[in-house]
């Protein structure tokens, strides 16, 4: 016999949309329960994004939880370094909105503290076998099991923040989505490194394929190199990734230091739609996937959460359906307008590099428009607003 419980909202997945989404809904004083598979020490320690743009300081302030939960001002400067010779990028910008360094990590580590530790939240990990029954005229339920047995959750509104491999997109009937896929035919190796940014982040364009240096905190970095999708780990061992970087970054004298983490991202960008269906909806990885080129992916299922949530307020505290009702209507332009900066990210730092990639007209064009990134205000400024989420 399953436990049976009722609550206003089920949120499936304890990742950023997931824990975000619950924060504020928590906040306006509406009651949630969070299921999430993974036990809290995983999910504390899941390391990807570093930086919380300027859009999403704004919203967390909107909320009062910025101070709460990110860390401290960003550089504001990109090394669009081109054959190993550094060109300088300054973010600029109309307003004191400032992006802030938070790593993935650690805006999960501190949504767990104020949503769990500080406000009593009910966020249940390692928990399986989630179901969702979501049928035109009955009770939303979602069902899992955990150490106690099966439980039966009773609800108004569902959120699925699981991803893509989740169960949440999974539950949708065939034929109610269609999905739009971009390959862009390569990959990148994603290595974390135990070495600091050491001047600006690097966005590094060459002959030999593209290279990345992000931070991620005080004594470590991400890098990012081009590789083919047929590529494996065991074909990148410690020496030949720091030879490809020093070749790569034009910085012969860089000498290597320890790799913790590696992983191969295949590039693609993948948009669902609608992003709800009876009263389930759909927000972050679980609606979308971004190239990590832009940086955007953490960002808009952050944008979609500050969506999902006015829309549940509304609904649960208002008796207004009519913002849920739009929310795919609501998300998606945004969504698209950040896939096409992806998508201009992706492709110019690639064909801008290796000629024998899309040919010398694609190098060629591509390093048109990052020339004038420097050489033309207007592209400067439009550039600047989609770095800080403005757009
Ligand atoms: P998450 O963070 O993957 O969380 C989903 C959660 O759902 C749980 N789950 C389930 N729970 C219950 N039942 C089930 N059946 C479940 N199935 C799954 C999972 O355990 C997990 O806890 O998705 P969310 O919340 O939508 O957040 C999306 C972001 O994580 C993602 O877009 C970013 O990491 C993308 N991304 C970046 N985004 C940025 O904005 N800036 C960046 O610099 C950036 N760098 C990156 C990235 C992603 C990367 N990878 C790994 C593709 C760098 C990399 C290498």
């Amino acid at each position: 016999m399953a436990i049976q419980e009722n609550t206003p909202v089920v949120i499936i997945g304890a990742g950023v949309a997931g824990l975000t989404l619950a924060t504020f809904l928590k906040v306006a004083g509406i009651t949630c329960i969070v299921l999430e598979r993974r036990d809290r020490s995983y999910v504390q320690t899941r390391q990807r994004a570093g930086v919380v743009d300027a859009r999403n300081v704004q919203m967390f302030e909107r909320w009062s939880l910025a101070d709460r939960l990110l860390g401290g001002p960003v550089a504001q400067t990109i090394d669009y370094r081109t054959d190993g010779v550094s060109r300088v990028f300054e973010i600029s910008k109309e307003d004191a909105v400032e992006g802030r360094f938070c790593t993935q990590q650690m805006l999960v580590n501190n949504l767990l503290r104020v949503l769990v530790d500080e406000m009593g939240a009910d966020v249940r990990f390692s928990v399986t076998d989630v179901t969702i029954r979501n049928e035109a005229g009955v009770a939303p339920q979602v069902a899992y099991a955990d150490a106690n047995g099966l439980h039966e959750l009773t609800c108004v509104h569902i959120a699925g923040c699981d991803a893509d491999r989740g169960v949440s997109r999974a539950s949708i009937p065939a034929g109610i989505l269609t999905t739009i896929i971009h390959d862009f035919g390569y990959a990148w190796l994603a290595a974390l490194v135990e070495a600091p940014v050491a001047a600006h982040p690097i966005m590094g364009i060459s002959e030999h394929g593209f290279v990345g240096q992000l931070p991620r905190g005080p004594h470590r970095s991400r890098y990012y190199l081009q590789c083919s999708l047929d590529d494996q780990l065991s074909d990148w061992p410690d020496q030949r990734l720091w030879d490809e970087i020093r070749l790569r970054t034009g910085d012969a004298g860089l000498t290597n230091s320890a790799v913790l983490e590696r992983e191969l991202v295949p590039l693609r960008s993948v948009v669902h739609v609608p992003i709800q269906h009876g009263q389930l909806f759909l927000a972050g990885d679980a609606a979308h996937l971004f190239p990590p080129t832009g940086a955007k992916g953490m960002n808009l299922a952050l944008f979609d959460v500050d969506m999902l949530a006015q829309a549940l307020i509304s609904a649960v505290r208002d008796d207004d359906l009519a913002p849920l009702a739009a929310y795919t209507d609501t998300v998606m332009p945004h969504v698209w307008r950040y896939q096409e900066f992806s998508s201009w990210m992706t492709n110019t730092m690639h064909d801008a590099g290796d000629s024998t990639l899309h040919g010398t007209f694609c190098q060629k064009t591509a390093r048109a428009r990052l020339d004038a990134l420097f050489d033309v205000p207007a592209a400067a400024r439009i550039h600047s607003e989609y770095l800080r989420g403005m757009a």
